[in-house]
């Protein structure tokens, strides 16, 4: 299996979140990929390629085309404006603010282009953002030109990235991005499998209406994990999209047996789906040992979960998301992928 993966990932560093009651260092590291990337070596899975050149044209698709320009300009804005450090923003347009009055002010535009304090900036954001979404469009080209498999160690991740959002680390949706690109390319129908621990929000706001990509997401419930706003089980999609939306909430604490079984659920959907070609949003925040979430799978568990999709028996994108416990972060990923060759 190729992997795809560029160095520019770690421009995008140095940055604080909002936190519970605090400003913090994010979670969300370069050391991440770098780790994912030495285990994915050390365990020879396969030939480690830089992506190719890719223009804006799938993201101005699945985003709109202000907010991807927004996204190339929140820095130099941020800097213009005088202000250093990350550039996060300060007010949302949250209900009964008005929805219509776009401002002008770096700090507002933060938030009408945020659902949350999660998605900072620096100088180095947009090469990364750039680089990691270049990194997934490749990753489904190895696939639509035939090989079985491929894995893009996208960073900074993009499940929660609506079409005019960011927020939750994620700036431009990779997953998504990769799931329009092999439509583009020919698959009639791509399944999008979201792993990660939190719901990927900005996924389903993507495909809601669309009844070409199925999306099924196993996470956190809402009631207590973030991102408390959507991913909640009666979310099935609207008009086209009816049906081809799946959401399987799971309670904190909620340990391998039971994860499973919604594995299973969530196979089975896609494979009455009929997908063609299989998008996972692979997270690997499910770990026991991740310091912001709250299921319990262990290291020996992923190799079966790369198993069960390997079962689904269709060409297959992995596209990294979230994953917090670095030490063990590139051992899990390794875990999925070798189940998945060997299965
Ligand atoms: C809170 C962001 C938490 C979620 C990030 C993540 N500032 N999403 O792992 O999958
Ligand atoms: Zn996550």
């Amino acid at each position: 299996m190729k992997t795809v993966f560029s160095p520019l990932h770690a421009l995008h560093a140095g940055h604080v979140e909002l936190g519970a009651g605090v400003i913090e260092p994010g979670y969300e590291v370069p050391e991440r990929a770098d780790i994912v990337r030495a285990h994915v070596s050390a365990a020879g899975l396969g030939p480690i390629v830089p992506p190719t050149s890719q223009s804006l044209d799938v993201a101005r698709s699945i985003h709109a085309s202000d907010y991807v320009d927004f996204l190339a300009d929140a820095w130099n804005l941020w800097t213009t404006e005088g202000y250093s450090g990350s550039a996060l923003p300060m007010v949302w347009p949250t209900r009964p603010l008005r929805g219509d009055l776009r401002p002008r002010a770096i700090r507002a535009l933060l938030g009408w282009y945020s659902f949350d304090g999660g998605a900072p900036f620096v100088a180095g954001t947009w090469d990364a953002v750039r680089a990691s979404y270049a990194s997934a469009l490749t990753a489904a080209d190895i696939v639509a030109h035939g090989d079985r498999a491929a894995f893009s160690i996208s960073r900074p991740p993009g499940h929660h990235a609506g079409r005019r959002m960011a927020g939750g680390y994620c700036y431009l949706n990779n997953a998504a991005c990769a799931a329009q690109r092999l439509r583009d390319g020919g698959a009639t129908r791509v399944a999008v499998l979201d792993v990660d621990f939190h719901h990927g929000n900005g996924t389903q706001e993507i495909f809601w209406h669309r009844g070409d990509v199925f999306v099924a997401n196993i996470h956190g419930d809402p009631a207590s994990e973030y991102p408390f706003f959507l991913g909640a089980a009666d979310e099935i999609g609207v008009g086209e999209g009816e049906g081809a939306n799946l959401n399987l909430p799971l309670p904190p604490g909620t340990d391998f047996t039971v994860w499973n079984a919604a594995l299973e659920s969530a196979c089975r959907a896609i494979e009455q789906f009929r997908a063609d070609v299989i998008v996972v949003s692979l997270g690997l925040d499910t770990f026991v040992g991740d310091p912001i979430s709250h299921f319990r799978l262990e290291s020996q568990d992923y190799p079966r979960v790369g198993a069960r999709l390997a079962a689904l028996g269709r060409p297959t994108v992995f596209v990294l998301e979230g994953g917090y416990a670095v030490d063990a972060l590139g051992a899990n990923v390794v875990g999925v992928l070798s189940g998945f060759l060997d299965g």
